[in-house]
């Protein structure tokens, strides 16, 4: 039996200026557009393959924080968080936790997160090193990576994209239900 790509929600979170915008363009994009929440919510689509064949990623790079209650609550099942910082502001890592923190209650509590350290080329004025992102991430469940949108031997947006798909694939969101509390 043949079925249609199967679809996966990617949520983008960080502050202003972490590069969520650079990280997304670097890929393979298929369409872009607006999402129809009346949010002025920007998604990227790509169409991947994976282990188990073909995927359509659609990724939504999250902006207003009052949106963020509004647009989890769509995602109940085969939807990831990628968690953006820039390595050269400690603050940004602090902040997206933070912003994890207060949107996790409306997501699904097996969801897949990875945390990305961004900007990983400015090794001159790098403030957050590698050790410290990755206890972070470990602290959130996350995976870690380091990626830079102009140094082509760092980690690629491309291999954390296709690693959180695979890692949602697997995943069963019907065990532990989602604690979305309104
Ligand atoms: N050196 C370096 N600069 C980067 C990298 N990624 C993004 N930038 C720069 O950081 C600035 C912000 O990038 P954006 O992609 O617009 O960041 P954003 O997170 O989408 O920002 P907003 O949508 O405005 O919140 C731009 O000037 C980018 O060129 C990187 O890996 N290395
Ligand atoms: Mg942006």
């Amino acid at each position: 039996m043949s079925r249609g790509p199967r679809t996966f929600h990617l949520l983008f979170l960080g502050d202003k200026d972490v590069g969520i915008t650079s990280l997304i363009e670097h890929t393979p994009i298929d369409y872009a557009g607006e999402g129809d929440w009346g949010l002025g919510i920007e998604f990227y689509q790509q169409n991947v393959r994976l282990q188990e064949g073909p995927a359509r990623l659609v990724m939504f790079e999250l902006g207003r924080e009052d949106s963020f209650a509004t647009v989890a609550r769509n995602f109940k099942r085969d939807c990831g968080v990628i968690l953006v910082y820039d390595v050269t502001r400690p603050t940004t890592l602090a902040n997206v936790l933070d912003t994890f923190s207060r949107l996790k209650p409306h997501l699904p509590e097996v969801i897949p997160r990875i945390l990305v350290a961004n900007k990983a080329d400015l090794e001159d004025s790098r403030e957050v090193d590698t050790p410290a992102g990755f206890a972070a991430a470990s602290a959130i469940d996350a995976e870690y990576l380091e990626t830079s949108v102009v140094d082509k031997d760092r980690e690629n947006i491309q291999l954390v994209l296709t690693d959180i798909a695979e890692a949602i694939a697997h995943v069963d969101f019907d065990e532990g239900d989602s604690q979305d509390l309104e």
